[in-house]
């Protein structure tokens, strides 16, 4: 893209938002600063590296067979590069435990340790990414429909053990990195069909988390992730949204409010205001569903930029953690990783931009044709211009640059991969 067209159509975006009361480097700053956290989990397909061959199970699912996905922790690690290389800004990197780096060693999930994952820690230090992580109740012998909901002790306990693991993994990453790492814990405990015994299992998911929880750390937060329903589990969630909500609420917990886990037609984005008031702070898992937590690649919708629009407007962007959650195994991995990612930026950005202070004047004083007048002339400002500006200065592909890269490395790198 020539440098002095993105220049100028800076230079005109710059004037037209000020004419609106808005100030683009303002905005620039701001956005260099949300640091967005990608899921491991896209370059393999949930795959992990486990030296043990089991199924995805837990309810998810990946959908393709597109071919080079990430077959170890070398490649893992040199997708994710080449993905942050077309990312403009900082992000980090989510870690699920069962993608340790385990040697040719098998290690059970009660057995992981913090030198499991030095490496991790070194490599991402190297690479200026700070590391966030997930403990894995799935694709598991032992994770049949339940895990810490589990009535049988042996089993909850395998998976307390499990939990309470990863939360000392989570504490040793935010030590070794200086920043505190988040780590989600999402169990896909349920029941495909009907079930009589609704409190007692989640008498048991609250026991086991209390007893997680037990334990304080200074170096990680933790957070929890509700769901609608899982595949093979349709019926009965054990941690459904309300169980998470009143759990965070009254132990001041971070929920996760994945955008695929609640019912189509409910607003993800009306939920940020009513966390702020009562959580600490906010984790996201941005994804897109398609009729179902499908998990497409996440995309600048009118969804997203809701959440983000919801945001900023409660100037939350240092309360709101963002992290991404898909797992499309159809397309190009590397490119779904740059899709979703820019696709989420463009949504902050869009939000950052938005003439907010003209917006509140109007509706403060009953002036609501105006409102919705601006609101609906701000969709058609050139943000376009400011987000081409951020990927120069950022020094990543502007515009569609970046297509022509990922596929000389698919073709160069990923389709070698047998
Ligand atoms: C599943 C949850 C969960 C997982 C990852 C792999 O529905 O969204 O966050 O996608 O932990
Ligand atoms: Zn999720």
């Amino acid at each position: 893209m020539k440098q002095e067209w993105i220049q100028k159509a800076y230079e005109i975006a710059v004037e037209r938002y000020a004419a609106v009361g808005v100030d683009v480097e303002k905005a620039l700053r701001e956005l260099q600063k949300v640091s967005i956290s990608l899921h491991c989990w896209q370059a393999d397909d949930v795959t992990g590296f486990e030296n043990t061959a089991g199924q995805l199970t837990g309810g998810i699912q990946t959908t393709g067979n597109h071919p080079g996905k990430a077959r170890n922790i070398d490649e893992l690690r040199q997708d994710i590069l080449k993905a942050t290389s077309y990312i403009p800004a900082r992000h980090r990197l989510n870690l699920h435990a069962t993608y340790g780096d385990f040697g040719d060693q098998v290690v059970d999930r009660d057995q992981i340790e913090p030198a499991h994952f030095r490496s991790w820690m070194e490599w991402a230090k190297e690479n200026h990414m700070y590391l966030d992580f997930n403990s894995t109740s799935f694709s598991h012998p032992k994770s049949g429909s339940l895990t810490l909901a589990h009535p049988d002790d042996e089993i909850r306990n395998f998976w307390i053990e499990h939990t309470k693991r990863s939360r000392a993994i989570a504490e040793a990453m935010g030590q070794f990195q200086g920043d505190p790492c988040i780590m989600n814990i999402w169990v896909h405990d349920g029941s495909k069909d009907q079930t009589v015994n609704r409190l007692r299992y989640r008498e048991l998911l609250k026991q086991s988390l209390d007893e997680i929880f037990d334990t304080k750390y200074e170096h990680m937060k933790d957070c929890i992730e509700a769901k609608l329903f899982g595949i093979g589990l349709e019926s009965y969630t054990v941690g459904s949204y309300d169980f998470y909500l009143g759990y965070g609420a009254k132990y001041g917990k971070m929920v996760t409010l994945d955008t695929g886990h609640f019912h189509l037609t409910e607003s993800v984005a009306d939920k940020i205001s009513c966390l702020l008031l009562y959580t600490p702070e906010i984790m996201l898992h941005v994804s897109r569903p398609i009729r179902w937590d499908s998990d497409h690649v996440t995309t600048m919708n009118d969804d997203t930029l809701d959440l983000a629009k919801e945001i900023v407007r409660s100037n939350a962007l240092d309360r709101v953690h963002f992290g991404l959650d898909y797992f499309d195994a159809s397309i190009n991995r590397i490119g779904a990783y740059v899709v979703g990612t820019r696709a989420t930026q463009k949504c902050v950005l869009q939000a950052l931009l938005e003439p907010i202070a003209q917006l509140r004047a109007y509706e403060a004083n009953d002036r609501l044709f105006e409102r919705l007048a601006l609101l609906e002339e701000a969709k058609g400002l050139p943000w376009n211009a400011v987000w081409d500006m951020f990927c120069l200065r950022n020094n990543v592909p502007v515009g569609e640059e970046y297509i022509a890269e990922i596929r000389k490395y698919e073709t160069e790198v990923t389709l070698k991969r047998k």
